[in-house]
C-alpha cells in the first residue's frame, strides 16, 4: 500500500510501532523495520548513550531504515536529541511534549521529524514548524496521553494539516488501519499489540497481562495533574488512585511511580509493577513474529479497503 508515509519513510507497509518506553529497544525495532514496517527505539528517559548503543544493535540487525522517540519529559532529550543527528537516524518521532526548539537542528540534518500530538492546535503548530508528518495519538493508547479519542481526534487534524497523518491510539488488527484510513490517515502507529510480540523483550506475565486483558481492564491515573496515564489494572493503580483521591500532590504519586514500569517489563511484576497497554489489549490475544502481525493486519485491511 502506498501513502505519503510510505514514500516519505521508504518502507513497505505503513504501519510504524510505538516509541514505547523500556519496549521499544533493538530487537523489537529491528524485527518491525525488517518486516516492512518502521520500527523505532523509545528514548523515554534513558540516557543518550544508552539510546546511541541500542540505535547501534538495531543496525546490527537490519539495514533498514529505523527511527527514535525522542519522549520530551525525559531529563536527557536534549542529549538524545543530539544523538539522534550523530548517529545519522533518518526519522524522528517525539511525545509528551512540544519539540520545536530542536525541530530545526534535526531538520538542518535531513531528519524527517514527525510529532506525536493530542489536540489540533499542537498539529498546526507543528506544520508551521516545518514537521513532516505528525502522528494523532487518541487516548486510547497505553501510557501517556491526551483527552480526544482517536475517532474524534483524526479526521479534525486531518482537516487541520495538510501533511500527511498517522492515526494512533487503539489500532490492533486491519479493521483498526482501514478504520483509520477512512478517518483519513495515511499510516498508523501501534503499539500495544508489539508489545507481545515473539521479538519483543518484555517479560512473559507482561505480555500474558495483555494477552488475557478484557475491554475494561485499563485504568486512567494522574488526571488531577494533567499528566493522564493509561495502564492496566493492578494494585498500582488502585493505590495511586486511592492516593491522587486523597489529594496527594503530583511529585509525592510521581515518586511512587519512579521505576515501576521497568519493574513491570524487565521483572514482571505486574501487581506493583505499571502495565501501560492500551484499551485494545482486551483484543489482542497471542504472541506472533511482528513479521505475522504486519502480514496479518495488510492482508485484512486491504481487504476491508478493497484494494
Ligand atoms: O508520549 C506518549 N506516551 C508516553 S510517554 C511515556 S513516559 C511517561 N511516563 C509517565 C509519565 C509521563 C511520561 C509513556 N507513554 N505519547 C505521545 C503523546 N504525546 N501523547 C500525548 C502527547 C502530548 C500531550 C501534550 C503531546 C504534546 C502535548 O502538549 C505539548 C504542549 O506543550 O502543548
Amino acid at each position: 500500500m502506498k501513502t505519503r508515509i510510505t514514500e516519505l519513510l521508504g518502507v513497505e507497509h505503513p504501519i510504524i510501532q510505538g516509541g514505547m518506553a523500556w519496549v521499544a529497544e533493538h530487537h523489537l525495532a529491528a524485527a518491525v523495520s525488517e518486516a516492512g514496517g518502521l520500527g523505532l527505539i523509545g528514548g523515554a528517559n534513558a540516557p543518550g548513550e544508552v539510546v546511541r548503543s541500542e540505535i547501534r544493535k538495531a543496525k546490527e540487525l537490519t539495514g533498514k531504515p529505523i527511527g527514535v522517540n525522542v519522549m520530551l519529559l525525559s531529563p536527557h532529550a536534549e542529549d538524545v536529541a543530539k544523538v539522534v543527528v550523530e548517529e545519522g537516524i533518518k526519522v524522528v518521532t517525539t511525545g509528551a511534549g512540544n519539540p520545536e526548539k530542536y525541530m530545526d537542528m534535526w531538520k538542518a540534518a535531513g531528519i524527517k521529524v514527525i510529532p506525536v500530538v493530542a489536540s489540533v492546535a499542537l498539529a498546526k503548530r507543528m506544520e508551521k514548524y516545518g514537521a513532516d508528518a505528525v502522528v494523532a495519538e487518541g487516548c486510547e493508547s497505553g501510557g501517556h496521553i491526551g483527552e480526544q479519542t482517536t475517532m474524534t481526534l483524526v479526521p479534525q487534524i486531518v482537516d487541520a494539516v495538510s501533511i500527511p497523518v498517522i492515526a494512533a491510539g487503539g489500532i490492533g488488527d486491519g479493521r483498526g488501519i482501514a478504520a483509520a484510513f477512512m478517518l483519513g490517515a495515511e499510516a498508523v502507529q501501534i503499539g500495544t499489540r508489539f508489545v507481545v510480540a515473539k521479538e519483543s523483550i518484555v517479560h512473559d506475565n507482561y505480555k500474558q497481562r495483555i494477552i488475557k486483558a478484557k475491554d475494561i481492564d485499563s485504568a486512567v491515573t494522574g488526571r488531577s495533574h494533567g499528566h493522564p496515564v493509561r495502564s492496566l489494572r493492578n494494585q498500582m493503580t488502585r493505590e495511586y488512585a486511592r492516593l491522587e483521591e486523597e489529594g496527594k500532590s503530583f511529585e509525592e504519586l510521581e515518586y511512587m511511580t519512579l521505576g515501576t514500569l521497568r519493574k513491570a517489563v524487565q521483572e514482571g511484576d505486574i501487581t506493583n509493577g505499571t502495565v501501560m497497554a492500551g484499551q485494545i489489549a482486551g483484543m489482542i490475544s497471542k504472541e506472533q513474529t511482528c513479521k505475522e502481525m504486519i502480514d496479518e493486519m495488510m492482508e485484512q485491511a486491504d481487504r476491508l479497503l478493497g484494494r
